[in-house]
């Protein structure tokens, strides 16, 4: 079991709708640590930094105005096999394989408005937290 470091987004559909909470609980509750966490409005910089593979996508310009378009709560989490867990607990990208008893699967039927970002692998894990925290914010 390895411990991990990963980084997870409240994306701005979830601060609108009140779902801070109910977000930040399920990690918590899984056993997680909160390394980190801010609210903070997203530049277009550190948006196009976060979503640079999906350059060139339809649904790019969309993702970055709704990324920037509002604030967002940004946590890092440490933990055993943080993030293969959190992307589980967050469901499917796809609202359609997404499962309930996930954030995604409870409370969105939308692909792009879709609550929560986790990073996908150790090497973006590290490379997103260094967008979003300096060292000095992670405790
Ligand atoms: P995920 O790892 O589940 O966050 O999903 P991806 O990395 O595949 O996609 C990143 C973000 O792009 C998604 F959260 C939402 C957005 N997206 C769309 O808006 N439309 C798509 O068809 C695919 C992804």
């Amino acid at each position: 079991m390895e411990v991990e470091q990963t980084l997870i987004l409240v994306k701005p559909d979830g601060v609108q709708r009140g779902l801070i909470g109910e977000i930040i609980s399920r990690y918590e509750r899984k056993g997680f640590n909160i390394i980190g966490l801010k609210m903070m409005q997203l530049t277009r910089t550190k948006a196009e930094e976060l979503y640079e593979i999906h350059k060139g996508q339809s649904f790019y310009d969309k993702l970055i105005e709704f990324m920037t378009g509002k604030p967002i709560i940004a946590i890092a989490v440490e933990g055993k096999n943080a993030i293969k867990l959190t992307r589980l607990i967050n469901g499917e990208t796809d609202p359609l394989e997404s499962k309930p008893g996930s954030i995604r699967g409870d409370y969105s039927t939308d692909i792009t408005y879709n609550l929560v970002h986790a990073s996908d692998c150790a090497k973006n894990a590290k490379s997103e937290l260094a967008i979003l925290f300096s060292s000095e914010e992670l405790y």
